[in-house]
């Protein structure tokens, strides 16, 4: 016999969050964007906040579109009316009501489908939403995704039905423990969908990934993966090179290589090529740099030359958009750190927006890119380490044909211990085998014992990065001096991060904490002292630009990490831009 629901059953079910935990949207499920025709679903989505998952416990996503004249049961929400945001946004931005807001979104937009039988298969790709996304279509759901800073995509295809169709996207911002990042930060939890969202249409046989990079040893080394496991040709074409590879395809995957001379990519000419692919029907482009970053004892070698890294930190993050970055931002922040004499970013502390990478490459600024691995992250938690994992391999194949990113960062500040070592070797490792043609690194810690630039990731890392603050949260430089002479690594050292807080427009003696004049002493010592030593190949002080953080109440700080070199407005220099400056420029000439 068919028993009636109980219609209060949703009351008593904590379990709820269990129906909505599988199929995961990772990595492997990503397609390369490469010049396809997308359909942007960037604009208005209708939008309520959700603070007790009503939505997930009450199942919203299967309430049928009626007027409320027609209901048959009450409702809690109506997805197709009220308020709507625009996409992409961060929530945070919105009203000042929900700046600290901490929990669920839905998101609900009509899609209209016109089916093209030389395309059957449509895909929704989201460039990035923070954290958790759980996606439904029609009231089924589809998947959901870890990770609040790579794209994820979704195979809609079967779900999908000709005319309009009910789309809607739960995105869910809670800080927790077992996540990456954990629920401690230094920097602000922005919610919601703030990256690009679009529909690909695409044959049934389609290229996933096609990876390029060029190396003295085996030239250009061409890479496919398609969305079949069949064995077939694929083609790619460097036309300024005269090439064209052919690539066998072995169960959906191939590799070719092809011995070249290209003109080869670096800060002072990047020199682009257009690279085609091409594999049945399915056809991608891509512009591409080829350069070989390297290592030799302590020296860091691009193209074969040594290179000292002139940079700069930067958060995504900016006082009316929050996490959202425009192209405009974006130029923004090379044209003030080419300013400032930087070859080098590092973008942390999670995958910056992809286009970064890909004006970087336009532009010739070398990056860091990293995962948000962050202080004390849940490091024996297999779960955690799964997330992590696949982060590192969606950033890896979102931005694997940029030149401009030599390092893959695997962590961030993390006290030593087994479960950091294991996890955090994992994450090296991985990253290793997925891109051998980059560096590996991470922001450690000093080791305080034996007051040395020293850990047990080192031997899995190319270039140990050290996050150290003489001057500022430790007094005096005698600290570093110290640290540098007693150090002898036998590997690259990057200073990934030093400086100091500085309230613009507040003066005072060099040595008043939060004086622009204490910042720029501090940032001059810093690399006068770090670059005399000839193991460093590099540093990046934090940070470019003050950046909203929840940790920061004084009255200097106001909210902010007032360690920009530029204040929050993007435009006010401080001293210590124009100290860095003056260093950068005597080490150019160097
Ligand atoms: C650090 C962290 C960075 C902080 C910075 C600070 O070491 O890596 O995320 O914002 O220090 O300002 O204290």
């Amino acid at each position: 016999m068919n028993m009636p629901q109980d219609p209060f059953h949703h009351l008593h079910d904590e379990a709820y969050l269990s129906a909505f935990d599988q199929p995961r949207l990772q990595a492997d499920t990503l397609l390369a964007l490469g010049g396809r025709p997308q359909q942007s679903l960037d604009g208005d989505w209708h939008f309520t906040l959700d603070l007790f998952d009503e939505g997930l416990r009450q199942k919203w996503y299967t309430l049928a579109q009626a007027p409320a004249q027609a209901w048959t049961h009450p409702r809690d929400y109506d997805p197709y009316t009220g308020g709507t945001v625009a996409v992409p946004a961060n929530w945070s931005m919105l009203r000042p009501e929900t700046l600290h807001f901490e929990g669920g979104g839905w998101y609900t937009r009509i899609i209209d489908h016109v089916p093209d039988p030389d395309c059957p298969i449509t895909v929704l790709r989201v460039g990035a939403a923070n954290y958790q996304s759980r996606v439904f279509l029609n009231g089924h759901f589809m998947g959901t995704h870890l990770g609040g800073s790579t794209p994820f995509c979704v195979d809609l295809s079967e779900a999908l039905l000709p005319g309009p169709n009910r789309l809607q996207i739960q995105v869910d911002n809670r800080r927790e423990l077992d996540r990456v990042p954990m629920r401690h930060v230094d920097w602000f939890n922005h919610g919601g969908i703030y990256r690009e969202v679009c529909l690909l249409r695409l044959p049934s046989l389609h290229i996933r990934s096609a990876k390029v990079d060029w190396t003295p040893e085996r030239g250009l080394c061409v890479r496919i993966r398609l969305n079949q496991t069949l064995d077939t040709v694929a083609h790619c074409q460097v036309p300024a090179l005269g090439l064209r590879l052919e690539i066998p395809i072995h169960a959906g995957q191939g590799e070719a290589f092809a011995h070249c001379n290209p003109r080869m990519w670096c800060p002072d000419d990047p020199h682009l090529y257009d690279v085609h692919f091409e594999c049945g029907q399915d056809r991608l482009e891509d512009r591409v740099g080829f350069r070989h970053i390297s290592v030799s004892g302590t020296q860091l070698l691009l193209n074969g030359e040594p290179i000292f890294l002139r940079g700069i930190c930067v958060h995504e993050d900016d006082v009316r958009l929050g996490k959202v970055s425009t192209e405009a931002d974006v130029r923004r922040r090379f044209a003030d750190a080419r300013a400032m004499g930087c070859n080098f970013l590092r973008l942390s502390h999670y995958p910056h927006h992809e286009h970064v990478a890909r004006l970087a490459d336009e532009v010739g600024i070398l990056l860091w890119e990293e995962i948000p691995v962050y202080w004390a992250i849940d490091f024996a938690n297999p779960r955690t380490l799964a997330d992590a994992l696949n982060q590192l391999h969606e950033l890896i194949e979102r931005d694997h044909n940029r030149a401009s990113v030599i390092f893959w960062g695997v962590g961030n500040e993390n006290a030593d211990s087994d479960a950091r070592l294991s996890f955090m070797r994992t994450l090296a490792q991985s990253a290793r085998q997925q891109d051998p043609s980059r560096l590996i690194s991470a922001a450690c810690l000093i080791n305080r014992e034996h007051f040395r630039i020293e850990d047990r990731l080192a031997e899995h890392l190319d270039v140990i990065g050290i996050n150290e603050y003489f001057g500022w949260y430790e007094p005096g430089f005698e600290g570093l001096q110290r640290l540098l002479d007693q150090s002898n690594p036998d590997r690259p050292v990057l200073i990934t991060e030093t400086g100091a807080d500085a309230k613009a427009g507040h003066h005072g003696r060099d040595d008043e904490l939060f004086t622009e004049e204490c910042q720029a002493r501090i940032l001059s010592e810093q690399v006068r002292i770090s670059a005399s030593k000839p193991y460093v190949c590099g540093i990046a002080p934090w940070l470019l630009y003050d950046f909203r953080s929840e940790r920061r109440h004084t009255v200097f700080n106001g909210g902010f990490n007032r360690k920009g070199v530029i204040a929050e407005d993007k435009q006010t220099r401080k001293l210590g831009f124009f100290a860095l400056q003056k260093r950068y420029t005597i080490l150019r000439a160097r």
